[in-house]
């Protein structure tokens, strides 16, 4: 009789990776369990359901193409879709495919150890046996907030954007807090001051943000979605972002100061992260960053009316895109308002929290309710947090203790028939994950299929081929701005961890060609275990 918990696969994590692997393993008639934290599939689409979510992808590309009739089938209101419409997409995916019996909710995987199988242990208690484990578990997953003094002490209410609560929050007639002033934070801060009798925005770094232009799709819209949809996915996978723009088709050199300014308004026009690619050679030629840089520094001074306002809401410390670009729906506008104020903690650092207040350096600041929107330990830190150890007595923690290392970002040497999906060492982050998602999938289920269709027991990467990828993801990367600056791209916002930079910066479609190619070699740079030998 076999072991009822004993699987082919097990899948840590059901956000857009997971939910993608336990139906392509279902397909290949494999057993599969999927093991999710929280109650309902989505991964970070689940918990990050704080007012104002929304991705910065357009839905149509933000989404599978796996299966077409799911495709046809599903309808996205918006241009850009919001939190609750994501995450009912993915419920819908879930039913669809009959995925939602092959997962436990509501457990924590905290460990997996290797002897002849994986065995994971979750925070209630279940041990189940793998012989090939898929950890789906977020690049954005990892919340992390700063370690206040007298934290608490607050008497008030706390909430995380990152794990934002179910029940309903209440921002009327109160005295608000936002700590961060990343994506999450720019998203929320204008829901937070249209209710709140006070709101009071804490930012250590300021970001740029570009205004998103959401419009609901037309029945019109629907119909060029479908009739366009073959050819869109198509050149996504042929983009460095796995997404289907382009940048202005010359280098801003090649135009009079009158053309560039035509180029950056119709960039502002059309709103949001795409502004980060106005120009061809935006993020590599520092006078044309400036050039972008300058124009959104001008707007923010346009909007905001008070100049002191204003200045210390222009970042002064990186290219603009060297840090993921923010956007939002009227985010600085809300500073022209009386009740909201802006502290610059580069200037008066919080010092400490007491029962009812932020005490900052200048001032004591009332609070009722404190929002943390300050992000994650990216990248690794999902995978950090689970104890997860080798057949040879290896912790993740130990091997990536100089960071990640990797071969494709897939695979670690000393953790066999494992697979990190969407993590260090992949375009991820840098592209569209609902994208990057299917890729990870289709080539990691090849490997696993090439593995039971060959005889093989064990597939580990070598030291050698993971030293290779891991120089070259810091070499692409450290030419970037995005390396020259502290960011989670690099580790920076986690006290302690090492700086390497996270994601593959060589594109999506360069990624997507290498691991094809690895695959047609043979899965050069694995080492395919069969039984005693080799292969
Ligand atoms: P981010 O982008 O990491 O933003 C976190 C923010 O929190 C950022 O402004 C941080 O400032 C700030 N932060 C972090 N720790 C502190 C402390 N100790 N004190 C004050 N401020 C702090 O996370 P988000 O959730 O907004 O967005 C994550 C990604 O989701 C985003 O990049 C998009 O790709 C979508 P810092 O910049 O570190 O000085």
């Amino acid at each position: 009789m076999s072991d009822p918990d004993s699987f082919d696969v097990v899948v840590v994590g059901t956000g857009f990776t997971g939910i993608c692997a336990l139906h392509r393993c279902q397909r290949a008639g494999w057993s599969v369990l999927g093991i999710e934290a929280g109650d309902g599939v989505g991964g970070t689409w689940y918990w990050n359901r704080y007012p104002g979510a929304r991705c910065d992808v357009e839905s149509v590309d933000y989404s599978y193409s796996f299966d077409g009739a799911l495709q046809a089938s599903w309808r996205w209101s918006e241009n850009y879709a919001t939190q609750p419409e994501i995450r009912s997409y993915l419920e819908h995916v879930t039913d669809r495919f009959g995925l939602r019996d092959l997962i436990v909710f509501g457990e924590r995987v905290v460990a997996a150890h290797y002897d002849d199988r994986w065995v994971l242990t979750t925070d209630a208690g279940r041990r189940v046996r793998a012989r090939f484990v898929i950890m789906a578990t977020g690049s954005l997953s990892a919340p992390q907030v700063p370690d206040l003094p007298g934290l608490a002490d607050f008497a008030g209410e706390v909430v995380l954007t990152a794990v934002w609560p179910e029940r309903q929050v209440s921002f009327a007639g109160r005295r608000v807090g936002v700590i961060g002033t990343g994506s999450s934070a720019l998203q929320l801060v204008p829901i937070v001051a249209c209710d709140a009798t006070e709101l009071t925005v804490f930012q250590r770094t300021a970001n740029y943000s570009i205004p998103v232009r959401v419009m609901p799709y037309s029945e019109q819209d629907q119909q060029q979605i479908q009739y366009n949809y073959s050819e869109r996915r198509a050149k996504s996978w042929r983009a460095a972002a796995g997404t289907p723009h382009d940048s202005y088709p010359v280098s801003a050199h090649c135009l009079s100061p009158e053309e560039q300014r035509e180029v950056l308004d119709a960039s502002w026009q059309k709103g949001g992260v795409l502004f980060a690619k106005t120009f061809p050679d935006q993020n590599t030629d520092i006078r044309v960053n400036d050039l972008a840089r300058a124009y959104v520094e001008e707007k923010i001074r346009s909007i905001v009316k008070d100049p002191s306002i204003a200045a210390d809401l222009v970042p002064v410390d990186h290219p603009i895109g060297a840090k993921r670009i923010c956007s939002d729906l009227g985010y600085y506008e809300v500073f022209n308002n009386d009740h909201v104020r802006l502290v610059n903690l580069r200037r008066e650092p919080i010092k400490e929290v007491n029962a009812r207040a932020i005490v900052t350096a200048d001032r004591e600041i009332e609070l009722d309710l404190l929002i943390f929107a300050t992000g994650f330990d990216a990248m690794t830190g999902a995978l950090t947090r689970i104890e997860l150890t080798g057949p040879r007595g290896d912790t993740i923690t130990n091997l990536w203790r100089h960071g990640p290392f990797t071969y494709l970002g897939v695979a670690v040497p000393g953790m066999p028939n494992l697979f990190v999906l969407n993590g260090a060492g992949t375009p991820s982050v840098l592209a569209n994950m609902a994208l990057t998602a299917e890729q990870q999938v289709n080539w990691t289920i090849d490997l696993i299929a090439y593995c039971v269709t060959h005889g093989i027991d064990e597939v580990e990467p070598r030291a050698d081929a993971a030293r290779k990828w891991t120089d070259h993801v810091a070499l692409v990367g450290g030419k970037t701005f995005m390396a020259q600056i502290n960011s989670w791209y690099v580790g920076a916002n986690i006290e302690g961890k090492p700086r390497a930079f996270l994601p593959y910066a060589g594109g999506f479609a360069t990624y997507t060609q290498t691991c094809e190619a690895v695959a047609e070699r043979g899965y050069d740079g694995f080492v395919l275990t069969r039984r005693s030998r080799t292969a």
